[in-house]
């Protein structure tokens, strides 16, 4: 899985806050995000990201020729199903994550 969900935090990942695009620095068990650009290119996980995922719904084939269909199979098992729409739903409305496939 190439982008962090927050899921991961609970399973005892590294937590990290700010903006993704604005490179990172980590030390004593923490990530900081070090980008905060006033009026910068902020990314929520909202509603356009939700039409990309669904043109993808229930496809099969995934893999990295076709971008993982294109970013919606985010556990990047070969296709997009109800475990990639679980991940989903635990983003909406959050931050994008860092590298996150559907921006
Ligand atoms: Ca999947």
């Amino acid at each position: 899985m190439r982008y962090r969900p927050r899921l991961f935090l609970a399973m005892g990942g590294v937590p990290d806050c700010g903006q993704a695009e604005g490179g990172r620095s980590a030390g004593g068990g923490y990530e900081v995000l070090g980008g905060f650009w006033p009026g910068g290119p902020l990314c929520t996980v909202e509603f356009h990201h939700y039409a990309r995922f669904a043109d993808y719904w229930l496809s099969s084939g995934c893999d990295a020729g076709n971008d993982w269909c294109g970013g919606a199979d985010l556990d990047q098992m070969g296709d997009v199903d109800g475990v990639d729409l679980g991940l989903f739903v635990q983003e909406w409305l959050y931050w994008c994550p860092y590298d996150w496939p559907l921006k």
